[in-house]
Parts: structure tokens; sequence; C-alpha cells
């Protein structure tokens, strides 16, 4: 669904691999939300905003590329991206991105620079235009306010 006359935007929020466990297992890592909880929350600001907000999450490289695509189809601005254990391996979903041209925050639960070495690289955060990581359920508030923010200065 596309926004109406009365939205100032229209934005995805996308999630990758086991982010639909968060709430489940690894509180201490992870927090203590479900992805709903999370979800739920970003629903509310950006409809306070009258910004448009869809959400997806899957746990497959292909399906988050199509997602990916139809979201330019679909006239979506700005990306909230958690690309889960993607973001360390995956040059397809960047591609993706870069293909669509839709700028993109890309957002961590956790410091990945505070975790094992392979955690220290991602291959989306030269391509962001905003990165947030090691706030929790927070990280995603702060990037919906940016885009909000970038929406209402257009
Ligand atoms: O900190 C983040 O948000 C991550 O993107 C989460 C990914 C991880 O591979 C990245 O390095 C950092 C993993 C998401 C897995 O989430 C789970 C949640 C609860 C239980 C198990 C996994």
């Amino acid at each position: 669904m596309s926004a109406d006359k009365h939205q100032i935007g229209s934005v995805l929020v996308l999630q990758g691999p086991n982010l639909n466990l968060l709430g489940t297992r690894e509180p201490e890592i992870y927090g203590k939300e479900t992805l709903d909880d999370i979800h739920q929350q970003l629903l509310s600001q950006a409809n306070a905003a009258q910004v448009h907000l869809v959400t997806y999450q899957s746990n497959h490289e292909g399906e988050m590329i199509d997602r990916i695509q139809a979201a330019k189809s679909e006239g979506v601005q700005f990306i909230i991206l958690n690309p889960g254990g993607y973001s360390h391996t995956s040059v397809a979903i960047r591609d993706a991105l870069v293909g669509v041209n839709i700028p993109f925050i890309e957002v961590h639960l956790s410091n990945i620079h505070q975790r094992e070495a392979f955690r220290h690289h991602s291959y989306f955060s030269d391509v962001a235009i905003g990165v947030i990581c090691g706030l929790g359920s927070i990280g995603y508030q702060l990037a919906l306010e940016a885009v909000i923010a970038k929406l209402k200065n257009k």
C-alpha cells in the first residue's frame, strides 16, 4: 500500500534473518522486546508524524532483495534496515540497495564493534546515509526520527 495525500512520506523497515526470534533468547545482547513490540512502537511514531510505514522481516536473502526492489515501485523514500547476519556477508543485498537508490539507515541492536571480529565489517555501512548500533530498540526510534526530519525538510 502506498502513502495517501495526507502523509508526508513512505518508509520501509526491513529486518533480516533471525530477528523474528527477538525476545525469546539472548536478551542480554538483543534486549527483551519482541520484533512485534519494536514494530508497534515504530508504527505509532510514524502515525503521529503522518508517515506511511511498512515493516517486513525475512530469513531469506532473495526475499529481502525482492522486497527492496518492490519498495522502488511503491515509491518508498527511505529504508530503515537491520540486515542481521547478512550485514557481514551479503554483497547481493548491498547491490539491491545501491541499484534502487533508496537512501537507508543501517541499525543494529548490539554494538557490532564490541563483538567478534567478523561482525566489525558491514557491507552496508559505507553506502548507508547513517549507521546506528549498540542502543537496542531505541536505535530504530532514532533512525525513524532522522527519517521524519528529512521528510519534513525535503
Ligand atoms: O545487533 C544486531 O542488530 C545484529 O544485526 C543482529 C544479528 C547479528 O548477526 C549481527 O551481527 C548484529 C543477529 C540477529 C539474531 O537475533 C536473535 C535474537 C534473539 C535470539 C537469537 C537471535
